[in-house]
Formats: C-alpha cells, sequence, structure tokens
C-alpha cells in the first residue's frame, strides 16, 4: 500500500492557478502579449522563469528583452500575484482537502508539499494547513523544473520514502508528466482534455477521498 502522498499546491490545495493566470494575463497586457485559459494551461506547474519564457515565445517577443528586463518582468508576475493572495484564508482551501489531509495523518501516512511556487510556505501558512505537511520541498534546491520529476522525488525523500511508495495530486500537464517521471502514481485533478485519458482523474477535490486513493493505487501496477 502507499506510505505517502505527494501534493502540488496551485490548483489542488486551493484555486491560486486563477490568481497565477490572472497575474500572467496582467503582465502580457502590459507587454503586448494576450494570453488565453487554453495557453494558460501549459504555464501551470511550470516555474516563473519558465513561463515568463512560454509566454514570451507564445507572443513572438523571445528575443525583445534584455536579462535585466526579463527578471524584472517575471518580479513584476510575482508582485501582482503577492497582492491577489494576501487575502486567502483557510476558507480557500479546496473542498474535501482538509478532510482528506486529517484522514492521510490518523492513517499515518507521510505528506510532502512538491509545489513549484515560491510562495508555497506562505500559502500553507495563510491556510492554516502546514501541520499536516511532514516536509515541504524546495523548488528553488532542485535543478530542473516540472515537467521533470526532481521536486517529486525531493519531497519523496524528504520524509524517506521512494517515489514509488507515494502517489503524486497534481492538475498540471506539466506535474503529471513529472509525477510519471518519478514513479510515483500520479492522479490528476482537472479534465481528461488537459490531462489525458492514461491516469486516474477526479473533476475535483471532493473526490480525493483516502479510499478512492487506496482504490486507485490498489488497481494500479503499484500492487505487488
Ligand atoms: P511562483 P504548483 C506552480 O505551482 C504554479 O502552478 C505555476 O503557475 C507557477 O508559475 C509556479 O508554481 C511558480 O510559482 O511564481 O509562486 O514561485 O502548481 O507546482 O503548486
Ligand atoms: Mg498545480
Amino acid at each position: 500500500m502507499f506510505k505517502g502522498v505527494l501534493f502540488d499546491l496551485d490548483g489542488v490545495i486551493t484555486d491560486t492557478a486563477e490568481y497565477h493566470y490572472r497575474a500572467w494575463k496582467k503582465l502580457g497586457e502590459e507587454i503586448g502579449i494576450t494570453i488565453d485559459r487554453a495557453f494558460n494551461e501549459q504555464l501551470k506547474g511550470v516555474s516563473r522563469e519558465d513561463s515568463l519564457s512560454r509566454m514570451l515565445a507564445y507572443g513572438d517577443k523571445e528575443n525583445e528583452f534584455s536579462t535585466e528586463e526579463f527578471a524584472e518582468m517575471a518580479q513584476r508576475k510575482n508582485k501582482y500575484y503577492v497582492e491577489m493572495i494576501q487575502a486567502i484564508t483557510p476558507q480557500d482551501v479546496y473542498p474535501g482537502i482538509l478532510d482528506l489531509l486529517k484522514s492521510l495523518k490518523a492513517d499515518g501516512k507521510k505528506v510532502a508539499l512538491a509545489s513549484a511556487s515560491k510562495n508555497g510556505p506562505f500559502l500553507l501558512n495563510k491556510m492554516e494547513i502546514e501541520t499536516y505537511f511532514d516536509a515541504i520541498a524546495d523548488p528553488a534546491s532542485v535543478k530542473a523544473g516540472k515537467p521533470a520529476p526532481d521536486i517529486f522525488i525531493l519531497a519523496a525523500k524528504k520524509v524517506g520514502l521512494t517515489p514509488e511508495e507515494c502517489i503524486g495530486v497534481e492538475d498540471a500537464q506539466a506535474g503529471i508528466e513529472a509525477i510519471k517521471k518519478s514513479g510515483a502514481l500520479p492522479i490528476g485533478v482537472g479534465r481528461v482534455e488537459d490531462l489525458g485519458a492514461d491516469i486516474a482523474l477526479v473533476p475535483d477535490t471532493t473526490k480525493l477521498t483516502v479510499d478512492y486513493l487506496v482504490a486507485q493505487w490498489t488497481d494500479s501496477f503499484h500492487e505487488h
């Protein structure tokens, strides 16, 4: 049976994915790049710098900015985003997540955060759920961001497990790919059109119960 759960944050624990989108959209408007929700799917789970690179490529502007300008734009987006997340409270935890965290703790499962966001610890604190996490993998300390598996491998390691002993929960294409490569069992939160038909998917977080995780684990190749 699985021994740990590696959680993505944005779009899984709370709706910050929407704020990331709005902050990128605002920056985009200022530099003449219009993005929509379909394009935004490619930014989910992707680091701040890689997101900006993708956005500039999308707007055909990848050669228009100096290194300093690039850094300033990444910073500006983060400023917009940080303004938006100040108002987050425990009420913003997605439905079902708190119950899931409590049940996992009661069952003795390890819980780790595997978010690409440098704002992760701040958000867990705002939502008052940091006590449920046995470890937070620091995205600044991994070489490659999602879709590379590094952050999930680190998250498992920080709770004394191998990825093969864990379930990873994600809402993003890049994140699902990262979980698959790490060796953990992926569970997606979202639509089959976005995340693919080859993994277990829930349409929303109310379906993420321990029973559901156990059933997916039992159905998977992980059961020996
Ligand atoms: P920050 P996750 C990711 O978090 C977001 O999905 C992605 O949109 C964002 O660019 C990335 O974190 C970096 O976040 O700018 O706050 O460091 O989904 O991996 O929890
Ligand atoms: Mg996410």
